[in-house]
């Protein structure tokens, strides 16, 4: 197989929180994990439950729902980065649409192996992924034991966190 640009060596296991809470969620979830799975060097391997979750931040905007997406990928951080935001503007986000505001899609790379790496524009682990309950719910579905670089085990962090308002979807992948 021919490498793409940004493409390493080696296929890593990558976590990717999916975020939606405007024009049918459920439904850009969907058409992102197809995306993503479309991307170069990259497969989507398991995709955790969907959640419905409160809005974190402003709170006069729509309930979200909420996955995380186990890839496999060859691609380097920032490569990663570059297609996730390209699926992010083929869905219709504008680029640049408000901080914690209401959006259509919203892909964060969680993290991509043991990588600990801070660069400007992109941090990995997310630096949000160790406290929000709608990213540590759906990640402790598909990994619990995952050890998440500089924070601790999905579970023993899960544990930590307030799971109220966390609905599971009968909905999903
Ligand atoms: N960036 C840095 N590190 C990363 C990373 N690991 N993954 C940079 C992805 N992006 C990363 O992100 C802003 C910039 O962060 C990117 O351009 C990238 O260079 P963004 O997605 O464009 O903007 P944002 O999402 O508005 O900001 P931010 O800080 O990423 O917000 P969050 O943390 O994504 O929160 N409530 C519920 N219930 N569920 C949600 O999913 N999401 C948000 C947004 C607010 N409230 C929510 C939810
Ligand atoms: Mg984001």
């Amino acid at each position: 197989m021919i490498a793409g640009g940004g493409a390493g060596r080696r296929w890593q296991p990558a976590y990717v929180a999916l975020g939606s809470n405007l024009a049918d969620p459920v439904a850009q979830l969907q058409a992102a994990l197809r995306a993503m799975n479309a991307l170069a060097d990259t497969r989507v391997v398991t995709v955790s439950p969907f959640y419905r979750s409160p809005p974190m931040g402003p709170q006069d905007q729509p309930a979200y729902v909420n996955a995380v997406a186990g890839l496999l990928t060859r691609l380097m951080a920032p490569a990663l980065l570059s297609g996730l935001k390209a699926i992010e503007r083929a869905r219709g986000r504008p680029a640049d649409a408000p901080r914690w505001g209401p959006r259509i899609i919203d892909l964060d790379i969680i993290a991509i192996g043991r990588q600990q790496l801070t660069q400007s524009g992109l941090t990995i682990p997310h630096p949000g992924a160790a406290v929000r309950a709608f990213v540590l719910q759906p990640l402790a579905d598909i990994a619990p034991a995952f050890e998440l670089p500089g924070a601790g085990r999905v579970e023993a962090l899960l544990a930590k966190v307030d799971l109220a308002g966390l609905q599971r979807l009968e909905t999903a992948a």
